[in-house]
């Protein structure tokens, strides 16, 4: 466990070659949903049903990053963003999910990633932030071990396209959400409610992962890093038998990708605990070699620490794990594991804020796997920002909640790599506002405001602050004074 921290007097600096940059995702931000040539995905489908997102809110026009690319790539240059990490629409690529490219689709991401290379930011990719196409989810969606061979080979396509200038290839953005939250809760799309689906497609995600790197290490003509993005469950036990209840919810949520990405094989634990729910049949021989593939970096995602405990069976369970309730469980073989609720301070997604969680997530990857390198792909707040006019007609957002949410965890991460951990960089979510999935558009974690009905954007606060970080490759220190009700630091020797 971190010891408690001293806040720093001094600016720290991160190391030279740190990636800072921000963070979106294609359904999140692009909008143009039915325009040239993209097919439906998962997420069209269910944000258009009734009751699955907040005020039914949909992806439809989103931020209209689609038609506003350009002035988009100016905004991260004039933010002094060193990389750019973004996904892309399988479905804009491959609108059925197989077969023949979609031109259009492919053009978007070249001018995409051009224009991040003529500005000097570095562009890293990620191949699938959770926007199957729907045609594949009409044959089985991620239980269908069919759709891991899919997504190889739509990696080939976008490897071929883009092979020669992208820095960094992700296969999936936290596959625990597709496969627990899409097949398990039903807070995500597809919104199915049934264990042994997301078991299956555990397994086949981590598939589709080890395929794509081979088909991408197959057609890239640069020397790219491969990775995956995983969001990290930190784990608070509590009462008694704590240890049991850290250890099943490990081996879900966490230890059913690091150790087959990793290690080649699925813990013993997992595959005990999750018996009744299925004999895990869906691992065919070789898999695992598949699946086993070197990676360069390893993403991780970190928002919020979660407490757990072993149910009593006689008090109202309590169900406080940072998602949505819709009726099914993402945690297969576990109904006697409950999620409590955590002290504050809190975010407007009512997770609770605790640097140290990063600190030490990343010291403990760093114990188990200590070859791997390290990068975090995400991570922010969405705060109940608020755009005021200033007198020259210009708006602002004062959002130092956020700067201090942002300003703790890069210190975090800046102990850690005082302790070893090769860690490479950094990538703030999010670069702007955007949809929030099944919170539609209630909540915003960008540095960015998006005024949705004009679409314009305005920088918050804590926008200027990461410019001059990403300038100066620099955390400052919590200033003395402050004039925004936050405390400040105390004036120190
Ligand atoms: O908005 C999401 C993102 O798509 C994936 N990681 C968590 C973010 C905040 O919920």
């Amino acid at each position: 466990m971190p010891t408690a921290w001293q806040e720093p007097s001094e600016p720290l600096a991160l190391p030279a070659h740190f990636l800072l940059g921000s963070a979106t995702a294609a359904y999140q931000i692009e909008g143009a949903a039915t325009e040239d040539g993209r097919g439906p995905s998962i997420w069209d489908t269910f944000s258009h049903t009734p009751g699955k997102t907040w005020n039914g809110d949909t992806g439809d026009v989103a931020a209209d990053h689609y038609h506003r690319l350009d002035e988009d790539l100016d905004l991260m240059a004039s933010l002094g963003l060193r990389a750019y990490r973004f996904s892309i629409a399988w479905s804009r690529i491959q609108p059925t999910g197989r077969g023949q490219a979609n031109p259009k689709g492919l053009d978007f991401y070249r001018r995409l990633v051009d224009g991040l290379l003529d500005r000097g930011i570095t562009p890293v990719a990620t191949l699938y932030h959770w926007d199957l196409p729907q045609a594949l989810e009409d044959t089985g969606g991620w239980t269908n071990r069919t759709t891991a061979h899919a997504f190889a080979d739509y990696a080939r396509v976008v490897g071929e396209a883009l092979g020669d200038r992208i820095a960094v290839w992700t296969t999936l953005n936290e596959p625990w959400c597709s496969a627990y939250l899409g097949y398990g809760s039903g807070a995500h799309a597809p919104g199915r409610t049934d264990g042994a689906a997301a078991l299956t497609a555990v397994h086949h995600l981590n598939l589709a992962h080890g395929l794509a790197v081979q088909q991408l290490k197959a057609v890239t003509t640069n020397t790219p890093q491969y990775s995956i993005t995983l969001n990290f469950h930190v784990l608070r036990g509590r009462g008694a038998g704590a240890e049991e209840a850290v250890r099943r919810i490990d081996a879900l949520a966490n230890r059913s990708f690091t150790e087959p990405l990793l290690r080649g094989r699925y813990p013993e634990d997992l595959i005990e605990d999750t018996a009744a729910v299925t004999d895990w049949a869906f691992v065919q021989d070789g898999d695992l070699t598949q699946i086993h593939q070197p990676l360069d970096l390893l993403g991780v995602n970190y928002y919020a620490t979660t407490a757990v405990r072993l149910w009593d069976g006689e008090t109202p369970r309590q169900n406080h794990d940072g998602h949505k309730d819709m009726g099914g469980s993402p945690w297969p073989g576990s109904p006697h594991v409950e999620f409590l609720e955590q002290e504050g301070p809190h975010t407007a997604m009512g997770w609770n804020i605790d640097p140290a969680g990063l600190e030490e997530l990343l010291l403990d990857l760093h114990t188990r796997y200590p070859n791997q390198p390290l990068v975090i792909t995400e991570n922010g707040a969405a705060f109940d920002d608020h755009l005021s006019a200033r007198p020259d007609g210009t708006y602002a957002v004062h959002d130092p909640e956020r700067i201090d949410y942002l300003r703790s965890h890069l210190f975090a991460a800046h102990r850690a790599l005082a302790a070893g951990v090769d860690l490479r960089g950094y990538f703030v979510w999010s670069l702007m506002d955007n949809f929030e999935w099944g919170y539609g558009y209630s909540k915003r974690f960008g540095i960015v405001h998006v005024d949705y009905a004009t679409q314009r954007r305005t920088p918050k606060d804590s926008a200027l602050w990461y410019r001059d970080l990403a300038l100066t490759g620099s955390i400052p220190p919590l200033p003395t004074e402050r004039t925004d009700g936050h405390a400040g630091r105390a004036p120190g020797p």
